[in-house]
């Protein structure tokens, strides 16, 4: 019997938090899991997700060889094939559809399955070098990118560990007790240290736990609510000239165009009343570390980006960045030390190619032509469940005419619509690069176990492709490991920019923070927050209204505890404590429409009707519901879950999805 040894990982999921793992392993299974005390974060903690990852890697529903469909699209009847077999029917498919369509009639659609950066971008080199249908990748947060772009560029901010010795705490439309539990842990310290915490948020969150108060907003109209807070400083001279003078461009026009906004009008267009509004404005210019943690909630909306925008500018009035710790947090990014293009190889490309929005993959499958997509090959994702319009999205996925190759771990819905399923493995089946979107972390990820049967990794499967293909290039001989360590070779951060000490932790396989940055260096043009940017159609940080739609309900959805997106669902324990599919509805809109707590209720707007068990709560305020979690067709009580009543329709900025800001009417079906 081989030893059982604890070994280092990180977490792959799409997470703030990048939490460092110890496994418990013998090579060739994985016993146990826990928290790294060593990593300098996250210290051992791992959410109850991960407490049982050996769950999820040895689960029996694991997918562990190639897959061929014998029943009918959707159905999820397969018969075990070969590799050889699998790639043999796939490249001879992919070359009659060039042929006869072209390249651009096979589109890739991946997301962050894992968000470590082999993975992620593995598929780019080979999709490029094929000239396929390129896929922009803009369901998350790109809308909230480019707010923070509009003002203060790049400018990272605080690390979510300066939360802790702040004294007045803005949690702008995060849910941090689910999606990001180190700052929760963060702001529990500065609790206890005496400060402030208020959340703005559409409904009363569990993180509301954290808050001294609740901003309960209109769904989209934050950037309204930001911009009177700023008014209301300005009429009472608090507003700090002094930084931003030094430290702003295009103050002046900013400072002019406040008087537009009133309290009268704040009230009416954001629910909020006045007196909330004038007690957090003066709280928050008159703390001695004031900080605003940016949730991407607010920037899910037609007018997201400039809601990001819009809300910087109370950081900025107020001279927030300049006080200690104090500022904005959530523009934290650490995936740039590593050469990005020497795994995607944007040079592969040969000509201009065309682009699908992942966010309207139900449009494309069903009406683009010119070419047609024929093919779609789907890793890291599952848009039958995550995407926007997921009627069309089911729709499309069911023509009989799309080959369709899904590279999955489970049977998720969209594998069951698959021609050809490959069997891909765990995070710690390979190595990768571990970044952060929540932390100052880098990390090496080293293979821990051997990929479970005929598993493959992301780039392994896209190399064996590229040679399929008879692509000629050194690139497609690489291995997953061989990339791994010439990519971080080739790192002039971590090569050269980091201590003895953290490079040699580095190396040993442990987290290492990146130096944090001056909070008043900003990442612009001119070095200073830009207020004023007369080459945009908008040129100054204004409200402008959510098209979300014309039916009497906002619905926002939102992120669930227990699970992440559609991953997790292998796991019994967790679905379990998710529950069923709700709807969260106040109980002035229940009791208006004879709706009960825990009957059936049918949720409408232009796209489709979709089921929900009720829960009457006095959590959300009259004219919003609100649904968490991304649920699957099992649990799907008419076989569509809430992403069918989400529009395709893009943000203001970054062409993200507008997931939060759609209508709807609802009506009780019994009960
Ligand atoms: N357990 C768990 N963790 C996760 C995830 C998960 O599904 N489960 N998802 C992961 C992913 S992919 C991401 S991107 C991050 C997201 O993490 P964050 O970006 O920090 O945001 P969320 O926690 O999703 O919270 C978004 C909140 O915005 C609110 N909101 C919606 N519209 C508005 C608005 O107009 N104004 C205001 N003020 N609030 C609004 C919603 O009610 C919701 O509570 O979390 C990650 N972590
Ligand atoms: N209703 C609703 N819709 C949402 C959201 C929401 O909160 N509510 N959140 C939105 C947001 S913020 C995001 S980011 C998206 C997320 O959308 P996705 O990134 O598609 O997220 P998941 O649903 O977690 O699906 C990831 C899939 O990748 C697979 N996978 C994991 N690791 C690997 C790997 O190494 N290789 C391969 N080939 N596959 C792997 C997993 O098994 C899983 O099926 O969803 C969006 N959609
Ligand atoms: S899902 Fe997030 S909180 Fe949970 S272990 Fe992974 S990184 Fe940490
Ligand atoms: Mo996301």
């Amino acid at each position: 019997m081989p030893e059982k040894v604890w070994k280092r990982s990180v977490c792959p999921f799409d997470c703030p938090d990048s939490c460092g793992l110890l496994v418990e392993t013998d090579g060739k299974t994985v016993y146990r899991v826990k928290g790294d005390p060593e990593h300098p974060v996250t210290r051992g903690f791992l959410c109850r997700k991960m407490v049982h990852y050996e769950r999820t890697v040895h689960s029996p529903e694991r997918i562990l060889t190639p897959l061929r469909r014998i029943g009918k699209k959707g159905e999820g009847k397969f018969a075990p094939i070969s590799w050889d077999e699998a790639v043999g029917e796939m490249t001879e498919r992919w070359k009659e559809i060039i042929a006869r369509f072209g390249a651009q009639a096979i589109l890739p659609y991946s997301y962050a399955g894992t968000e470590h950066k082999l993975q992620f971008s593995a598929g780019h080199a080979f999709f490029n070098r094929l000239g396929a249908s390129k896929l922009e990748r803009t369901i998350c947060a790109s809308a909230k990118d480019v707010g923070f772009e509009q003002i203060i560029g790049s400018t990272p901010g605080q690390n979510p560990e300066a939360l802790a010795h702040c004294d007045y705490i803005i949690i702008w439309g995060s849910n941090v007790t689910a999606t990001w539990l180190h700052a929760q842990a963060n702001i529990l310290e500065a609790k206890k240290r005496g400060a402030h915490v208020v959340l703005v948020e559409t409904y009363r969150t569990s993180a509301a736990s954290l808050a001294d108060e609740v901003v309960l907003v209109r769904p989209g109209t934050d950037a309204y609510l930001a911009l009177m807070m700023d008014r209301i400083l300005q009429q009472e001279d608090k507003v700090d000239m002094d930084f931003l003078k030094e430290h702003s461009l295009g103050w002046e026009k900013f400072l002019e165009s406040l008087p537009s906004y009133s309290l009268e009008e704040a009230e009416k267009i954001t629910a909020v009343p006045s007196e909330q509004m004038t007690s957090v404005a003066r709280g928050f210019a008159a703390a001695k570390s004031p900080v605003i943690l940016f949730g991407a909630g607010m920037s899910r909306h037609g007018n997201g980006a400039m809601a990001v925008r819009c809300v910087t500018t109370l950081a900025a009035v107020t001279g927030a960045f300049a006080k200690p710790n104090g500022g904005i947090i959530g523009n934290v990014s650490t995936g740039g030390v590593y050469c990005l293009d020497m795994i995607e190889r944007p040079d592969f490309q040969k000509e201009p190619l065309r682009t699908i929005n992942m966010n309207q993959l139900g449009s494309a499958l069903c009406d683009l032509q010119e070419p047609p997509i024929m093919s779609l090959y789907v890793y890291s994702s599952n848009p039958a469940c995550i995407a926007p319009h997921q009627s069309a999205v089911l729709r499309g996925l069911a023509r009989e005419n799309l080959f369709t190759v899904v590279h999955e771990r489970f049977m998720t819905d969209t594998a069951k619509y698959a021609d050809i399923i490959l069997p891909a493995d765990t995070s710690v089946e390979h190595g990768d690069l571990a970044a952060s979107y929540g932390t100052r972390c880098v990390q090496r990820v080293d293979p821990v176990i051997s990929p479970l049967g005929a598993c493959k990794c992301n780039f392994d499967t896209f190399a064996l492709l590229g040679r399929a293909m008879g692509f000629e290039e050194d690139y497609f001989t690489q291995t997953n490991e061989t990339l791994k360590e010439a990519v971080l070779a080739a790192s002039t951060t971590i090569q050269q920019g980091l201590s003895a000490e953290s490079k040699a932790k580095f190396d040993a396989g442990l987290a290492v923070l990146l130096p944090q940055k001056d909070a008043c260096a900003f990442e612009t043009e001119s070095g200073k927050i830009e207020f004023y940017h007369p080459e945009l159609a908008e040129p100054l940080p204004r409200y402008l209204p959510d098209p979300s739609g014309s039916y009497p309900l906002h619905l926002v959805v939102a992120p669930h505890q227990a699970m992440l997106n559609s991953s997790f669902s292998e796991r019994e324990e967790l679905v379990r404590a998710r529950g069923e599919m709700k709807l969260l509805i106040s109980p002035d809109d229940a009791k208006r429409r004879g709706i009960h707590d825990g009957s059936i209720v049918e949720a409408w707007n232009d796209l489709a009707r979709v089921r929900f068990f009720a829960s009457v709560t006095e959590k959300v305020p009259s004219g919003t519901v609100v649904a968490e979690g991304v649920y699957g067709k099992k649990q799907s009580l008419n076989g569509f879950t809430v992403n069918a009543l989400l529009k395709e329709a893009l943000t203001d900025g970054g062409r993200a999805a507008t997931l939060c800001g759609n209508t709807v009417d609802i009506k009780t079906i019994e009960g």
